[in-house]
């Protein structure tokens, strides 16, 4: 990893120039407004206040890269009191300005954040990275095995933290019978969610990755062991540690231990995550969850009864629809594993 100069770019231009004209704005608003002092100084950076962007965190250390060199620093005590729902108050990607004794003094506004329930308190929410622009959803065939529910689980925390989804499935070398996959691939070709299939160990695919990645901040998502950290191997021509998969439990160890940026190619980006066991969403109603499947919606616009939750009510339009094949029924279960719960529990509103 060399060029560090691409990380505190912005790919978006159009977010980059509205967040610096916001910024030039809350400058030149705190020069005017001396009354309101008190209340800009959180608004703004402070004065001799260097940008950056957060690289990596590992407990109680921040590595931010500044002006091109990569500094370590930590929060500073007057953010660390500010109370949110967030368990964590930044993540890697985040773009900051640090003060003259080094400390992270302000944190810009995120444009796009992945982020779920936290594991131990689903009331909080746990900032997975920001500021990027796609989540590649990293899937294997098997070790660990395909599950519907976890891809719709990230489309959907994708799409409400503003970013867009790609599903990249791995380990195509181990594919057996295609019906299923291919089942799949009709399905989010239908959403129009670019849907890969790839082999990071026998470089299958690797080019239609790279042309997705190009130009682009990402953030490789996806369990334990499906093979991220392969993939951006693959990509960079790197080796970056790989977990080897646990022959008992079929499961990746976990080798990616914390996030981090990377550089990927000439102008490409990546956030590389440690495997989660589990993903559940944060905050979301029943109704909203409905929303995001659209496919689904769009049968349910003629249910007898309304609203219907498309799960036990006669006349449902949605059951009909899986019932005659028009809808997947790998979807449908999906749908319902997410919206009762089944696969896991979410922090429903
Ligand atoms: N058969 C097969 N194994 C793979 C492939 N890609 C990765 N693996 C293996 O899967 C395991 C986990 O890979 P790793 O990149 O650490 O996964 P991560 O936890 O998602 O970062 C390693 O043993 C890899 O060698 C692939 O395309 N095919
Ligand atoms: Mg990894
Ligand atoms: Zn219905």
């Amino acid at each position: 990893m060399s060029d560090y100069s691409l990380f505190e770019k912005s790919f978006d231009s159009r977010k980059q120039m509205r967040n610096e004209r916001k910024l030039l704005q809350q400058k030149d608003r705190s020069k005017f407004k001396k009354s309101d002092q008190n209340k800009e100084e959180i608004l703004k950076p402070p004065e001799n206040s260097k940008r950056g962007r957060i690289v990596t965190i590992s407990t109680g250390m921040i590595k931010v890269v500044v002006e091109g060199e990569i500094i370590e620093s930590g929060l500073k005590g007057s953010l660390k009191k500010e109370v949110t729902r967030n368990k964590n108050l930044v993540t890697v990607g985040d773009f900051v300005w640090i003060d003259e004794r080094g400390q992270i003094a302000y944190v810009e506004k995120r444009y796009s954040c992945l982020s779920r329930a936290d594991a131990l308190h689903q009331r909080k929410q746990h900032l997975i990275a920001a500021n990027i622009d796609q989540v590649l959803i990293v899937a294997s065939i098997e070790n660990p095995s395909l599950k519907p529910s976890l891809l719709d689980r990230y489309i959907i925390a994708t799409e409400r933290g503003g970013m867009k989804p790609v599903i990249i499935i791995n380990k195509i070398d181990l594919a057996g019978d295609l019906t299923f996959l291919n089942e799949l691939e009709e399905i989010y070709k239908g959403l129009e969610i670019p849907f890969l299939k790839v082999s990071a160990l026998h470089e299958i695919g690797l080019d239609s990755l790279k042309e997705i990645v190009k130009g682009k901040s990402s953030v490789f998502s996806g369990q334990s062991g499906v093979g991220k950290t392969s993939l951006i191997n693959d990509l960079t021509g790197q080796t970056r540690r790989v977990g080897s998969v646990v022959q008992k439990t079929k499961k990746g160890s976990h080798t990616t231990t914390h996030a981090e940026l990377i550089s990927i190619g000439e102008n490409a980006l990546c956030i590389d995550t440690p495997g989660i066991k589990s993903f559940a969403l944060w905050d979301i109603t029943s109704e909203e969850l409905t929303n995001y499947f659209s496919d689904l919606q769009k049968f349910g616009e003629t249910c007898k009864y309304s609203p219907c939750s498309h799960t036990h009510e006669p006349g449902c339009s949605v059951k009909e629809a899986v019932a005659s094949g028009r809808l997947s029924q790998i979807r449908y279960n999906s749908y319902l594993a997410i919206r009762e719960g089944h696969d896991e529990p979410n922090s429903l509103r």
